[in-house]
Order: structure tokens, then C-alpha cells, then sequence
């Protein structure tokens, strides 16, 4: 199966006090992932969302499997869960590199809706073609 990589390092403005990564921030890094995948691979949606598309989170989670401190390089692995009308189901790995060593430290999920903003109301919309067409060899 294909996946679309996020790297990071991870710093201390991420850790808790007891020095390992706080919950929190692996829900931001799905989000980091999702938006560099929209910037390199469906630009025009960026633009979209400025003219009333709206991507809904409508649910997100993480499995978290071991422990992560500052200056860990992960990857996070993001694949297409399912795809309907519109909604996309993402899924995430999150592998942590020592050298030649990968160890996948957790997993997550999260469902985004597409909708359009049409005054105080918002309606459900098909995926932006662009954006179907993107996610396309990313499929399970
Ligand atoms: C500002 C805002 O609401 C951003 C929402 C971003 C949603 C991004 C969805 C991207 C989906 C990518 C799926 C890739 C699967 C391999």
C-alpha cells in the first residue's frame, strides 16, 4: 500500500514534564500530515477552503503504543482508509527511525467530511475532483 510520509523531529515544546511526547501532539502531527499532503499534492483545495469549502473533522483517534522524547525522528505514514461521496477515512502510522531501525510507536484514524459554508449553514458536498484524484494512489 501505497502512503504519503510526514517527517519530524521532535522537540521539547512537545514533551511533558517526565520528558516523553504529550498526548496532544500526535493529533496535531495527523493534522500537519493531512494539510502537507493537500500543499504538494491537491494545492487547489488550500484555495478552496478560502471560498466556503469547508473539511470537517468529524472524528479522529490514536493508539498510542510507546513512548516518544525529544529529538526522536518519526514518520508519520498516512494511507486512505475509505472514501465516499464525501467523506474520507485517513489512517496513520507513526514509526519512529533509529538508523536502519523503524519502530511503529502508535496508529491513528480520523474521518474528514467535505461540506460547504452557504451562510450560517453548511451542506455535505462531493470530494473536490482534484483532491479524489490525489487520493487515488493512496487507495488500500
Ligand atoms: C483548515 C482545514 O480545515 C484543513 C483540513 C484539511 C484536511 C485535509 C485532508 C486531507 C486528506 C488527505 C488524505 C490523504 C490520504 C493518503
Amino acid at each position: 500500500m501505497r502512503t504519503y510520509e510526514y517527517h519530524h523531529v521532535i522537540g521539547f515544546e512537545e514533551t511533558n514534564l517526565v520528558g516523553n511526547v504529550y498526548y496532544v501532539n500526535h493529533l496535531r502531527w495527523q493534522g500537519r500530515c493531512r494539510e502537507m499532503f493537500l500543499h504538494d499534492l491537491a494545492p487547489d483545495v488550500l484555495q478552496a477552503l478560502e471560498n466556503g469549502l469547508a473539511l470537517v473533522t468529524i472524528r479522529c483517534s490514536c493508539e498510542y503504543l510507546s513512548e516518544l522524547f525529544a529529538f526522536d525522528h518519526i514518520i508519520v505514514r498516512m494511507s486512505l482508509g475509505a472514501l465516499t461521496q464525501s467523506r474520507i477515512t485517513l489512517q496513520f502510522e507513526y514509526w519512529r527511525v533509529k538508523g536502519q531501525q523503524e519502530t511503529l510507536a502508535a496508529r491513528g484514524e480520523q474521518q474528514v467530511a467535505c461540506m460547504q459554508r452557504e451562510g450560517e449553514q453548511m451542506r455535505a458536498v462531493p470530494v473536490p475532483p482534484s483532491l479524489r484524484e490525489a487520493l487515488r494512489q493512496y487507495e488500500a
